[in-house]
């Protein structure tokens, strides 16, 4: 029996130890998905904390509650450990680590890096690595396959390597990892083979492709159309503020168009670890094949305006109330980087709060998943919305939770300035729009 056969016949028999590597809010969730199939899943992060609240059966990630996660560790069928020598265990090993950007735009690979070298030491025959982090187009095969041939062992036959990117979109309750299609393409057709029979044990659909390049392509596609499509529209609410038009009334009529056409939102500006970074992986990497990816640039560039384009018009909405921005007391409703989450990171809001500081204004916020805001020396509370409303000069709406009240928020506030149509077809003198 090849090295092949015998994995297909473990991951069919869901007989294959499962590994993962990364339990975050791409790994966590698709450890449960394997547990719940049944097969027995290994947890692997370097994160101590992490760890021993998992075994406890107890989450941290929003999508994945205890209720999940703890009858998979009562059964035996989940665990974490920071022992990677356990990889050596592992039939599959699923990559999940975080791809961040460095501030030069650069991609920083270490933690990709460290990864495969802790499993490269570990490496035996018939094993899967699935690398799932999103990154630029050939680091599958330039990066994470090499790495993993130090040990000797040949790609398709002794072990197999597959990418697939994560898909999951945090806070979403209709599509969950389970009926997210599955994109999955390895360097070889048995290691793809091998990929799409392992997913399709949990998961409801899978979409094989031909590499690993065009796995990693796929990703970035959707996340560049994404990015671009955002700048589009936050441009044209620009475009619109100057010539006095309502450019959400001018994007919901839009959408009537039954055909052709996909609404986006202007909005205080692009957030989260994936939207305003994935694309520049793609940029960085044709820039090495001196090709300039000009839409992506640009849209970056658009989007990076948003936070001081919000600050303008809080300074515009002081002014028409004869206020200055200096010393106003200036309340910010929402500081996550997109509804009902609780995810800071890359939040527009974080700039927003950092331009108003430079220019004299006094904060505070309010966002029921935020509990406490540390920012540019600043150490804030979440405040009772009300009360902070009352209470500012001017409020800012940044995230639009659906635990906001727009009438009681309208109601409290002296000036408001909308950056989501949060209060869509509400009229007052009081506020302002994007
Ligand atoms: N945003 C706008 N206008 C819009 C849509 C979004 O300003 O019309 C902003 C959001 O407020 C947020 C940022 O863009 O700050 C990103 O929003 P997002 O909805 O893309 O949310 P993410 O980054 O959490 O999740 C996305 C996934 N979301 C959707 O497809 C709806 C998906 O693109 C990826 O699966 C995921 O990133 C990822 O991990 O790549």
């Amino acid at each position: 029996m090849t090295h092949k056969e015998a994995l297909l016949e473990k991951i069919l028999s869901k007989k294959a130890a499962a590994g993962i590597v990364g339990l975050g809010y791409v790994g966590l969730p698709l450890a449960v998905e394997f547990g719940r199939a049944g097969f027995s899943v290994v947890g692997f992060d370097v994160i101590e904390a992490k760890i021993s609240h998992l075994n406890q059966g107890k989450s941290y990630i929003q999508d994945v509650p205890d209720t999940v996660i703890a009858p998979l560790v009562e059964k035996g069928l989940f665990k974490a450990t920071n022992d990677f020598s356990k990889l050596a265990e592992m039939d599959t090993i699923n990559i999940c680590v975080p791809t961040p950007l460095r501030k030069t735009k650069d991609p920083d690979m270490s933690f990709i890096v460290s990864s495969t070298e802790e499993i490269a030491k570990y490496l035996r025959p018939g094993t899967l690595v699935i690398l799932e982090s999103t990154t630029y187009p050939g680091t599958t095969d330039e990066l994470v396959l090499p790495m993993l041939e130090k040990s000797g062992l040949k790609v398709g036959e002794d072990f197999f390597v597959c990418f697939s990117p994560e898909r999951v979109d945090p806070g979403n309750a209709k599509y969950q990892t389970r009926n997210i299609p599955k994109v999955v393409g390895g360097i070889t057709p048995a290691c793809t083979e091998l990929g799409a029979a392992f997913y399709a044990q949990s998961l409801d659909t899978v979409v094989p492709v031909t590499s690993t390049s065009v796995a990693e392509m796929v990703k970035l596609l959707e996340n560049t159309f994404r990015m671009i499509n955002i700048g589009l529209v936050n441009e044209m609410a620009m475009m619109c503020d100057r010539m006095g038009i309502n450019v959400w009334e001018v994007i919901d009529a839009a959408a009537t168009k039954p055909f052709g056409f996909m609404p986006f939102y202007p909005g205080p500006g692009l957030g989260g670890h994936c939207i305003p970074v994935d694309p520049f992986y793609l940029a960085w990497k044709t820039r090495q094949q001196g090709i300039e990816a000009r839409f992506i640039e640009l849209a970056g560039y658009i989007n990076g305006q948003m936070p001081h384009f919000v600050v303008d018009k809080v300074q515009h909405a002081l002014n028409e109330n004869r206020k200055p921005l200096r010393d106003s007391k200036i309340h910010i409703l929402g500081v996550a980087y997109k509804k009902n989450i609780e995810d800071v990171r890359e939040s527009p809001a974080l700039d927003i709060i950092h331009l108003l500081k430079q220019r004299g204004a006094q904060l505070s916020y309010s966002d029921p998943y935020v509990p406490h805001l540390k920012i540019d020396g600043l150490d804030m509370h979440s405040e009772d919305v009300i009360v902070g409303c009352v209470r500012a000069d001017c409020v800012v709406l940044v995230t639009d939770h659906t635990a906001f009240d727009a009438d009681a928020i309208l109601a409290a506030s002296p000036v408001l300035v909308d950056t989501r149509n949060a209060l869509k077809g509400k009229k007052s003198h009081k506020l302002f729009r994007l």
